[in-house]
């Protein structure tokens, strides 16, 4: 039996480094019902959340990006609710080529799941100026995607993680509430 008002797959992905697994440990604050699944690539790590008295469980898929992994990608992906698309705002390579990959992985995600609530974390803001960060080619992206926004985040001070966070899960939480309100 499901102990859970609802429960939630969100496919987290991004390049590799760019700290997808450092913002759910962050988040979740979680070491424990956390699961590598190694067919497909993938760490599993639940988070139980209420709101307006209804339990709801998050599963957080963290893609280990390899490319080995490409053809079980489909699996990754089944029944994901929401996208996180994360890229680093490093000034050095990563950060270029992750925040170039958020139109690939923008692709991918709707290739195995169709329409669904995407938003993107820019994470490592702790090593750069906020002031200084450009932010004009991403929100063209995000306009141009239809994405529900965009978040700055650190993994390693916690700034700006559990307001990335929670406004995805507000965010299902009220699509599927008004389809299902019953629950
Ligand atoms: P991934 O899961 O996307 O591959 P990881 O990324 O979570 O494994 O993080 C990759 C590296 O970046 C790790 O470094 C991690 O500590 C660091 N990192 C993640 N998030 C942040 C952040 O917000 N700020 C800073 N400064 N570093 C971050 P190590 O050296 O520990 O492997
Ligand atoms: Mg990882």
């Amino acid at each position: 039996m499901n102990d859970s008002d609802y429960v939630f797959k969100v496919a987290v992905v991004g390049d590799g480094r760019v700290g997808k697994t450092s913002l759910i440990k962050m988040f979740t604050h979680s070491s424990f019902e956390k699961e590598y699944i190694k067919t497909i690539g993938a760490q599993l790590s639940s988070y139980i959340k209420e709101i307006d008295g209804d339990k709801i469980k998050l599963l957080f898929w963290d893609i280990a990006g390899q490319d080995s992994f490409h053809f079980l990608r489909p699996s990754f992906y089944n029944n994901s609710r929401a996208a996180i698309i994360v890229y680093s705002l490093e000034e050095n390579k990563l950060g270029k080529e992750s925040f170039k990959h958020i139109q690939d992985w923008y692709e991918e995600i709707t290739k195995y799941c169709g329409d669904l609530p995407i938003v993107v974390f820019g994470n490592k803001v702790d090593l750069v100026h906020e002031k200084e960060i450009d932010n004009s080619v991403l929100q063209g992206i995000i306009k141009e995607n239809n994405f529900r926004g965009s978040y700055l985040t650190s993994a390693k001070t916690g700034n700006g993680v559990v307001k990335a966070f929670n406004a995805i899960i507000e965010e299902l939480y009220v699509k599927f509430k008004s389809i299902s309100p019953e629950l």
